[in-house]
């Protein structure tokens, strides 16, 4: 694709679309529709700090975590601009503990979108980035009739899209629809997403490591061992790696996206699971990752690869860099325990 000045997503997409003779357009509308969402969002959460939206709602969500209210805003904003397009037939939010149906009065659709409103949402009030991530699918069940829990709980290997937006020091969406992971900054001098990053392509090692090391003493032995391993002295393998961890995943992904890095959220003694949610967080984000050359797996097993069993469940994740990904999942594997 040639590289001019002012590729807009929405033309990006276009352009994209136009490489499938059988591509109906409907995808680039979709994350037109999207990106509308995201420039609202945007708006609210840069001015934050200004208006009286900060604090709690006094709600807590389905997980038992209070909800701030910028969390429920974004939510809201999506359905808003996601329910009337008629390109879904289900969503599904974070915040919503059930299936989100379309209103009867609009056109039922061929897609299915799961998305995390805000996440790293704990973050609004100290101004540090925080995001929102989507993962699209293609309904399976037959046209013309609500969704169900079935079109919703597939493999990540059935994704057709997945994005993320990062609020930071500014807005990037960032999307792939499996070929080649594409970023777009927004220019809120006229509210215009641009691209900025073409093409992204993680580095295939690293010497950055984002982990909660307060949960140190709960990891998995050959854990603790690879963490010791990358803090050793070593120039050959540019050891020791460097600490960084946000406290909100799309921002600690995002550099490591472009700058190599492996983040781990894995399973330990207060999360024998892992703690974030595999259908609207790991997912898409692995999707992203491995369509710019990296992995995702929950230590074991490929992340896209699990067959969900509940919207919400929960799964250790380690993604990233593929040398680091594959060197942390032999040292777990060289140590059962
Ligand atoms: P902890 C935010 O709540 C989040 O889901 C991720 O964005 C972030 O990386 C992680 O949880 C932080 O969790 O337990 O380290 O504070």
């Amino acid at each position: 694709m040639a590289k001019t000045q002012f590729m807009t997503l929405a033309r990006h997409i276009i352009e994209g679309e136009k490489r499938h003779p059988e591509a109906t357009g409907e995808l680039s509308r979709l994350l037109s529709d999207l990106s509308l969402a995201a420039k609202i969002i945007s708006l609210e959460v840069n001015k934050a700090g200004l208006v009286d939206i900060l604090g709690f709602t006094g709600n807590n969500n389905i997980h038992g975590e209070q909800v701030k209210k910028l969390d429920m805003f974004a939510h809201d904003t999506l359905i808003k601009a996601m329910d009337h397009g008629g390109h879904f037939c289900a969503m599904v939010s974070e915040e919503e503990e059930d299936i989100i149906h379309i209103p009867a009065k609009h056109k039922i659709g061929k897609y299915v979108l799961l998305f995390d409103p805000l996440d790293g949402s704990s973050n609004i009030d100290v101004n540090i980035s925080i995001g929102t991530i989507f993962s699209i699918y293609k309904r399976i069940t037959p046209e013309g009739q609500p969704g169900t829990l079935e079109d919703c709980l597939q493999q990540g290997v059935n994704q057709i899209a997945a994005g993320y937006i990062v609020y930071g020091s500014s807005t990037i969406l960032v999307y792939t629809t499996g070929e080649g992971v594409h970023g777009f900054t927004l220019d809120p001098s006229f509210g215009e997403f641009l691209l900025s990053h073409d093409d992204i392509k993680i580095p295939k090692k690293s010497h950055f490591y984002s982990i909660n090391e307060g949960n140190y003493l709960y990891w998995h032995p050959g854990l603790k061992k690879y963490i010791k391993y990358l803090q050793e002295e070593d120039e050959a393998t540019e050891r020791p790696y460097s600490a960084r961890y946000v406290g909100s995943m799309v921002a600690d992904i995002h550099r490591n996206l472009l700058y190599g890095g492996i983040y781990m959220y894995p399973a330990d003694n207060h999360h024998p699971n892992g703690k974030l949610r595999l259908m609207y967080e790991c997912n898409p984000m692995s999707f992203i990752v491995e369509a710019a050359g990296g992995r995702a797996s929950n230590g074991k097993q490929r992340i896209m690869e699990i067959q969900p069993e509940s919207l919400h469940e929960n799964t250790p994740l380690f993604i990233g860099s593929e040398e680091d990904v594959k060197m942390v999942e032999e040292f777990m594997a060289n140590d059962h325990c």
